[in-house]
């Protein structure tokens, strides 16, 4: 590991650090916040380059959509009243976007959003409304940044059959005993829903839903809330930007936005699909998002949240069996426990079909 403080030197133009701390709870990447003697606290970033091979790329993104987002916000402004900030990129002593170690560490600095914070679960219908709003917000000042201008930095990302297909490799030399009834209950979770699961690459394959830019993760815990009036005021995380479905992206928010025990509980028994914030969830986003969605986009919302928890509960179990090579994990259970609970989840989503939907077409 390098010397942390020498690396976080690298981003402050003159001047010394104060402290650095480990930050945040991502399962990829690994995150500290400096506090230059001088100036502003800002995010520091290690890049993981078993997931992102080509880091620079990120940046390349990071730098295209910014711009346009930024020209948009000039235009289109958020509601008087309201803040809206993105984090934005902090250059190198000599300027770069980013700086590379001598073990060929990949190192990015961002502003941090102050006055905020991020919630690892929803408190209430008023939160849920504010996650909703900035995944809209996001959206609608990115629905208009031709994808084609953004680089696919992570092959295959959110794409199910390209998931199954490492799955049934996986399984070809499993690194845990697959005969557990827990293992044996995922296995026959997947074995129902692979039927379904390319529901979504199906109709893009079709031209039923079209390839945009798409934040790519962003999870209830990448929406920052301001500590004072409760409105969300930032879309952080923005290492997957890049082209995709936006479904990938309301799936997301809303599969870890309407659980209400979060990702990580220590028991999954209790874990279910709330449909009261998935109805607020979609109250923030729908008015936000309403001028650039379609009648087919409408159609497949149901669909898109019921893969992602699909998606999820399978690349946990898969990193599981082949002995936790892609997520953080605390111990030889992590990734287990977390795909129980994203299937207790999507079993839950499966049983709210009727009024999931009756939402959707309410909200229309
Ligand atoms: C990973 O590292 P983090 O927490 O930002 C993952 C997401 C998952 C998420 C689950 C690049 O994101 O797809 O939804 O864990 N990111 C990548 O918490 O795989
Ligand atoms: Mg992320």
């Amino acid at each position: 590991m390098q010397d942390i403080i020498a690396v976080a030197r690298q981003f402050i133009p003159d001047g010394e650090v104060a402290t650095v701390r480990e930050y945040g709870s991502g399962n990829i990447n690994n995150t500290f916040v400096v506090t230059p003697a001088q100036g502003a606290r800002f995010i520091l970033q290690w890049i993981n380059q078993r997931v992102f091979p080509e880091p620079a790329l990120i940046m390349h993104n990071f730098r295209t959509f910014s711009e346009h987002l930024q020209a948009r916000l000039r235009q289109d402004p958020v509601a008087p009243g309201r803040r809206w900030e993105m984090p934005a990129i902090l250059p190198t002593r000599s300027g770069a976007d980013y700086w590379v170690d001598v073990d060929g560490g990949f190192w990015r600095a961002v502003t941090f959003v102050e006055g905020a914070q991020t919630h690892p679960f929803i408190r209430d219908a008023a939160h849920a409304h504010e996650v909703g709003y900035a995944l809209g917000t996001f959206h609608r000042l990115i629905s208009d940044l031709d994808p084609t201008r953004l680089y696919d930095t992570l092959k295959g990302f959110h794409l199910v059959p390209m998931y199954l297909l490492h799955y049934d490799e996986v399984l070809q030399s499993p690194k845990v005993a697959l005969t557990a009834p827990d293992v044996q209950h995922c296995m026959r979770v997947i074995a129902r829903a692979r039927q379904w699961g390319a529901v979504l690459e199906e109709a893009r394959a079709r031209g039923a839903l079209q390839v945009r830019p798409v934040h790519g993760d962003p999870k209830v815990d990448n929406i920052m809330i301001d500590n004072v009036t409760g409105q969300a005021v930032s879309l952080i995380d923005l290492d997957t930007v890049k082209p995709g479905l936006i479904h990938y992206d309301i799936g997301d928010c809303l599969r870890s936005g309407c659980n209400p025990l979060g990702e990580e509980p220590d028991d999954p028994s209790g874990v279910r699909f709330e449909t009261a914030l998935c109805r607020a969830i979609l109250g923030g986003y729908l008015p936000e998002a309403k001028c650039f969605l379609t009648p087919a986009d409408y159609e497949y919302l149901y669909d898109g949240l019921r893969v992602l928890a699909f998606e999820m509960g399978l690349r946990f179990f898969t990193d599981y069996v082949e002995g936790d090579v892609y997520f953080k994990v605390r111990d030889a259970r992590h990734n287990l426990l977390r795909a129980l609970v994203q299937f207790k989840l999507l079993a839950s989503i499966e049983s709210h079909e009727a009024d999931i939907r009756a939402i959707i077409r309410d909200l229309r």
